[in-house]
């Protein structure tokens, strides 16, 4: 399986309504919250719009409503991983990528047989408090090498100006929310992304 290098991930279908016709083609919906109508809806509305535009659309920690309202690719955290019913995720032809920040999550993950690997924060991050240290861009090229051909999503604190490091480290996918959320034109930020990454979509 091969992922679009641009990882975009936003906490609300009016993100991905505003940013995937742009031609955004890799998208997470991360919203931390358990009000289950309303993430129901966000998810509903997230789907129909990435059908509209082509965008593969995964979902962050919500697999039985994923599942419920047909998607067909979730993101889970190293907590969700061990909470989830990885089986019902199968069965529903759901595929699957995992966080992790140490080899031992990484074993884990892989104990799974997910569809891509995440590995961060690779660069300081202020979206996200976590207990890892920044990985740097070394760990990239190391946990390419165990890896192989499943993909590697690079996450935290990747700017459109440190896109080129990445890549050549060996990332599949440049995963960003603030360079995007945060910028003050977020719609010519994500433009400059997809050009940005357009000499790794292959
Ligand atoms: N997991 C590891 S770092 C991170 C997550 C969800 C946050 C990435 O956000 P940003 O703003 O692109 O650093
Ligand atoms: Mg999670």
């Amino acid at each position: 399986m091969k992922l679009d290098p641009f990882y975009l991930i936003v906490d609300s279908s009016s993100w991905i309504a505003r940013l995937v016709p742009l031609g955004v083609k890799l998208v997470q919906l991360r919203i931390k919250c358990e009000d289950q109508d309303l993430l129901r809806s966000e998810i509903a509305r997230s789907k129909a719009v990435c059908a509209e535009h082509g965008c593969q659309l995964i979902v962050n920690d919500h697999w039985r409503l994923a599942i419920e309202e047909g998607c067909d690719f979730v993101h889970l955290g190293q907590e969700d991983l061990a909470a989830a019913d990885l089986i019902a995720i199968r069965n529903a032809g759901l595929r699957l990528g995992v966080s992790t920040h140490d080899g031992a999550e990484l074993d884990t993950a892989l104990a799974v047989k997910p569809d891509y690997i995440a590995l961060g924060p690779v660069f300081p991050t202020a979206t996200k408090e976590l207990k890892w240290a920044p990985q740097g861009l070394e760990k990239i090229a190391g946990w390419k090498r165990q890896i192989g051909g499943l993909p590697l999503v690079a996450i935290g604190g990747i700017s459109l100006e440190r896109l080129p490091g990445v890549f050549e480290k060996g990332a599949d996918s440049a995963a960003v929310i603030t360079d995007i959320t945060r910028s003050p034109d977020p719609e010519t930020r994500a433009r400059d992304w997809i050009a940005g990454t357009a000499s790794w979509r292959t």
